[in-house]
């Protein structure tokens, strides 16, 4: 029912894509290690959806799966309703090895670990790194330095000249506007892969003669904790995050915009319209990605730690196959942006939302 009224006007814009924006594949429909290999090809290369088994489902999410394939309707139910609502699933119990301190005691052990907190690492004329110390996490560790900001476009483009982190398209009518451009030099990068963000990392060290990786999961989530034990450096999953995290708040409402103009402006909408969750009550001011830097950082002078694009880390995911992404996006509401949540993607997929910050081993 549902393929018969989509499908042509989905190989319709599948035709266009490869015609005019020089975009020849699916890859950011996004597939699990759980999918037959025939199905994830018929995924990438077609866009058709298919019937498909959820990793983590329960006999109960899998047989109303099963139901949608058979042609019925999805209805989530109460327990997987829930499950989706809290962020559970994905949930980390905090790791008690992290040493529990105050902002001070965080600053102040940061100093003793080096002298010079933030090192500008120079990559091309004009375009550099800005790495911050980080204690290290127990007297088996060393200290090292990790991103103080995302990796932007600008920087991603010194290694990859044709990589393009692309548009957000609008909902609606769109009369020969694309979307919103999230490729914008000072933005952070999107749309590159883990094995592209481990290459990038490569040529990184190449260049610059340090030894740059991606963080392990246990690095990132205890730099960005900086010695805190809420889900947020800044609170918990109820607090106002308005100044300290690009989180899918209020703003996120501009997706609904009159299709007549190219700049933003609001329309009257339906839920149906606007549909992405957000958090209403609050305004964080920042629509999709943001230039890095804008909210408040955390007691060891990491931004967007929390929300703005999501980040790869180096650690496989339980299956052994995907990779993890933790810390959220602009796309995410609080729960799926916490220090103990964890995601994780197929390492050669492109996540609109995805990008990474870089660690270095401190000299
Ligand atoms: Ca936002």
């Amino acid at each position: 029912m549902g393929e018969e009224r989509i499908g042509k006007a989905r190989d319709r814009r599948f035709e266009l894509m490869k015609l005019y924006a020089n975009v020849d594949d699916w890859t950011e429909n996004i597939v699990h290690a759980s999918y037959q290999p025939d199905q994830a090809a018929s995924l990438l290369t077609t866009g058709h959806s298919i019937p498909f088994e959820v990793p983590f489902a329960t006999d109960d999410v899998k047989s109303r799966l099963e139901s949608i394939a058979a042609g019925g309707r999805f209805l989530p139910g109460k327990e997987l309703r829930e499950r989706w609502l809290s962020g559970e699933k994905n949930r980390e119990p905090r790791r008690s090895a992290f040493p529990i301190l105050d902002a001070e005691q965080a600053m102040l052990k940061q100093r003793h670990a080096d002298k010079t907190i933030v090192e500008r690492i120079e990559i091309d004329k004009g375009i550099s790194l800005d790495m911050a110390i980080i204690p290290a996490m127990n007297d088996h560790s060393k200290p090292f330095r990790i991103g103080v900001f995302e990796v932007t476009n600008e920087q991603f483009e010194l290694f990859d000249p044709s990589h393009d982190s692309r548009v957000e398209s609008r909902f609606g009518m769109q009369f020969g506007v694309r979307g919103f451009y999230v490729n914008a030099p000072e933005l952070p990068v999107v749309r590159v892969s883990w094995d592209e963000a481990a290459d990038f990392c490569h040529w990184l060290s190449k260049k610059t003669g340090r030894k740059f990786r991606l963080p392990t999961e246990e690095e990132w989530e205890y730099a960005g904790r900086a010695g805190t034990a809420t889900p947020f450096y800044y609170g918990d999953l109820q607090s106002d995050f308005s100044k300290y995290a690009n989180l899918a708040d209020k703003t996120l409402s501009e997706y609904v915009c009159h299709p007549y103009f190219k700049d933003r402006r609001p329309m009257a909408a339906s839920v149906f319209d606007d549909w992405i969750p957000k958090i209403e009550s609050i305004n964080d001011g920042g629509f999709l990605s943001e230039k890095p830097g804008r909210y408040c950082p955390n007691a060891w002078g990491l931004y967007d730690m929390h929300g703005n694009v999501a980040e790869w880390t180096a650690s496989p995911s339980a299956n052994g196959i995907e990779r993890v992404v933790r810390g959220g996006s602009w796309h995410d509401r609080p729960c799926r942006a916490s220090h103990d949540f964890r995601t994780s993607f197929l390492p050669w997929q492109r996540i609109f939302d995805v990008g990474f910050r870089v660690v270095c081993e401190a000299e």
